[in-house]
C-alpha cells in the first residue's frame, strides 16, 4: 500500500460531544432507533455520510468571501461553469441545490411513462426520481456486486448481457444510468473498459448514457490503481475520459467536490440543456444559481480543482482502506474489496440469527452508536424500500451498515477507535435481537422510519 499521510495541515477544529451509554440509550429511544433521527450533538464520531460533511480548505473559505450574490448572472456561476468544463468536459452546466435536484430535472426531461432505465445498481434518490417520472429502474450490475465476499476489482461494472436483454425487452430505454463508484454496492468502481463497452451498446441502440458523477474522482483513483494502461495517467485525465464516454451527468458536489452543499447537471446536447435550464427555474431557481448562493458556486469551483489532486484522492481512499483493514483484521465480515467512501459491514453474516425483516443492519447501526457514539447508516432492506407495484418490501442481497468517512475531517486515531467499537459490537452479536418498524413514511423511508427493539415485546 505504501506510506500515505494527510496532505494538509489542520487550521480550525470543532469540539466533539462525549456521551455516556445511558445518554446514548435515551437518545436512541428518542430517535426511534434510526441514526438519521439523532441530533449531531448526541454523536461523537459522525460516520453517517460523506455527503456535505467535508472540511473545506482555506482556499474554499476564502472563495466564500467573494460570493457574488446577484440574482442573475453571478460571476461565480461562470467560474463554476469553467471549472466543470475543464474537469468534467460538459459544455452545459445547470446548477442545482444538490444531486437529487439534478436527478429530478434529467428524469423529468428524458423519461416517459412506461420507460425502462437500466443501471449499475439502484441509488435511493436516483431510482425514486426515475419512478416518479413514470420509469422503471432495472438493475444490470454484474453478479459479483451482490456478493460481499467477491474480490472482483471492478464490482461496479455493468453486466453487458443483462443490459442487452433489458434493452431488447423494454418498450423504450431513454438512457442507461451508470454510476462511478457504486454507492449501494459498497463504493465499488466501474472500469473504463466496461464503460467503453456500455457506450458501444448504447450507440448501437441509439440510447444516451447518463453518468452519476458524484464520486467519479474516487472511481478514477481505482482505475489508476487497478486497470492496466492507466497507471501513468493523471486523475484529471481519467476523469475526463470517463465523462467523455457519456452524454451527461448528475452531480452531488457534496461528495467529491469537497463542499457542504451543491450539485449540478452536466449536458452536451444544447436542446436538452435548454429544457433543463427551463425546469431549473421551476424547481431550483434561476439557471445561474440553481438554489445555491453565489459563494457556494465559488466554493464548488475551487473544490473541483482540489479534488483531482492525486495526493488528496490517494489519502482519501487509503484512509478508508486502513479503517476497513483494521475492522477486517478483527474478524468482522465486511464487503470486499474495501470501496471508495466507506467500509460496509455485512450485517447478514454478523447477525446470522436474524431474518432480514427483523432489520439486522438497522440494529447493527444502532448497536455501534450505543457502544461508542459512532453514527453509521443502514444500507439494506430499510433503504431498499417497497416495490411500487406490489407494495411489498424489496429484499436486497446486500444487508449492510455503511461506515462512511467524510473527507479531511477525522484522524486515523479516531477511525481506529471506531474499529475497536465495531469489534466490541461484533463480539456481542449472538445476544442481539432485531427491530420492528413502527412508523414508515411513504418516500425514502430509511430517512424517517422509526423502530422499536424486539426484546421489549
Ligand atoms: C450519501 F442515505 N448520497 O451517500 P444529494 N447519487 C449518489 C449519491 O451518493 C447521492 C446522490 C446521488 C448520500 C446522501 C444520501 O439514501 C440516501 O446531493 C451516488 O444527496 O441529493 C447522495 O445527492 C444524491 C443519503 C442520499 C442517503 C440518499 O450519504
Amino acid at each position: 500500500m505504501g506510506n500515505w499521510f494527510e496532505p494538509y495541515k489542520i487550521k480550525a477544529v470543532e469540539r466533539i460531544p462525549i456521551t455516556t451509554r445511558e445518554e446514548r440509550r435515551a437518545a436512541l429511544e428518542e430517535a426511534g432507533w434510526n441514526t438519521f433521527l439523532l441530533r449531531s450533538d448526541q454523536v461523537t464520531i459522525d460516520l453517517l455520510t460523506d455527503s456535505g460533511t467535508n472540511a473545506m480548505s482555506d482556499r474554499q473559505w476564502a472563495a466564500i468571501m467573494i460570493g457574488d450574490e446577484a440574482y442573475a448572472g453571478s460571476r461565480n456561476f461562470y467560474r463554476l461553469e469553467e471549472a466543470v468544463r475543464t474537469a468534467y468536459g460538459y459544455e452545459h452546466v445547470i446548477p442545482t441545490h444538490q444531486g437529487r435536484g439534478a436527478e429530478h430535472i434529467i428524469s423529468e426531461i428524458l423519461i416517459e411513462a412506461g420507460d425502462t432505465i437500466p443501471g449499475n445498481m439502484y441509488f435511493t434518490t436516483t431510482r425514486l426520481h426515475q419512478e416518479l417520472a413514470g420509469g422503471i429502474f432495472v438493475d444490470v450490475i454484474c453478479e459479483e456486486a451482490h456478493d460481499p465476499t467477491s474480490r472482483h476489482p471492478f464490482k461496479g461494472d455493468v453486466d453487458l448481457d443483462k443490459l442487452e436483454k433489458v434493452i431488447e425487452q423494454a418498450s423504450r430505454v431513454p438512457y442507461i444510468s451508470v454510476a462511478g463508484t457504486v454507492n449501494m454496492a459498497g463504493g465499488q468502481p466501474v472500469s473504463m473498459a466496461n464503460l467503453r463497452a456500455v457506450r458501444a451498446v448504447a450507440d448501437r441502440h441509439g440510447i444516451r448514457v447518463i453518468l452519476d458523477a458524484t464520486r467519479a474522482i474516487e472511481n478514477a483513483y481505482f482505475v489508476k490503481e487497478r486497470e492496466p494502461g492507466y497507471e501513468d495517467r493523471t486523475i484529471a485525465e481519467i476523469l475526463l475520459e470517463t465523462c467523455n464516454l457519456t452524454d451527461g451527468c448528475t452531480m452531488s458536489a457534496k461528495k467529491d467536490s469537497l463542499v457542504n452543499i451543491g450539485g449540478w447537471l452536466g449536458l452536451r446536447d444544447p436542446e436538452l440543456a435548454a429544457q433543463a435550464r427551463n425546469l431549473c427555474v421551476v424547481y431550483e431557481g434561476l439557471h445561474t444559481y440553481g438554489g445555491l448562493a453565489g459563494r457556494d458556486l465559488e466554493a464548488i469551483a475551487v473544490g473541483i480543482e482540489e479534488s483531482v489532486d492525486y495526493h488528496h484522492i490517494r489519502a482519501r481512499i487509503l484512509q478508508v482502506r486502513e479503517l476497513g483493514e483494521e475492522i477486517e483484521a478483527a474478524g468482522v465480515p465486511i464487503v470486499e474489496p474495501i470501496g471508495g467512501h466507506a467500509v460496509f459491514l455485512d450485517a447478514r453474516r454478523i447477525y446470522e440469527h436474524l431474518p432480514q425483516d427483523a432489520f439486522p443492519a438497522q440494529r447493527l447501526a444502532a448497536e455501534i452508536y450505543l457502544d461508542s457514539g459512532t453514527r453509521t447508516m443502514e444500507r439494506g432492506i430499510v433503504s431498499a424500500g417497497r416495490d411500487p407495484e406490489t407494495g411489498q418490501h424489496r429484499y436486497p442481497a446486500l444487508e449492510l451498515v455503511r461506515i462512511t468517512v467524510p473527507r479531511r475531517v477525522y484522524t486515523s486515531k479516531q477511525l481506529s477507535a471506531v474499529a475497536s467499537s465495531v469489534k466490541a459490537v461484533h463480539e456481542r452479536r449472538a445476544e442481539t435481537p432485531g427491530l420492528e418498524m413502527v412508523f414508515e413514511p411513504t418516500y425514502l423511508r430509511f430517512f424517517q422510519a422509526r423502530f422499536s427493539p424486539l426484546e421489549q415485546r
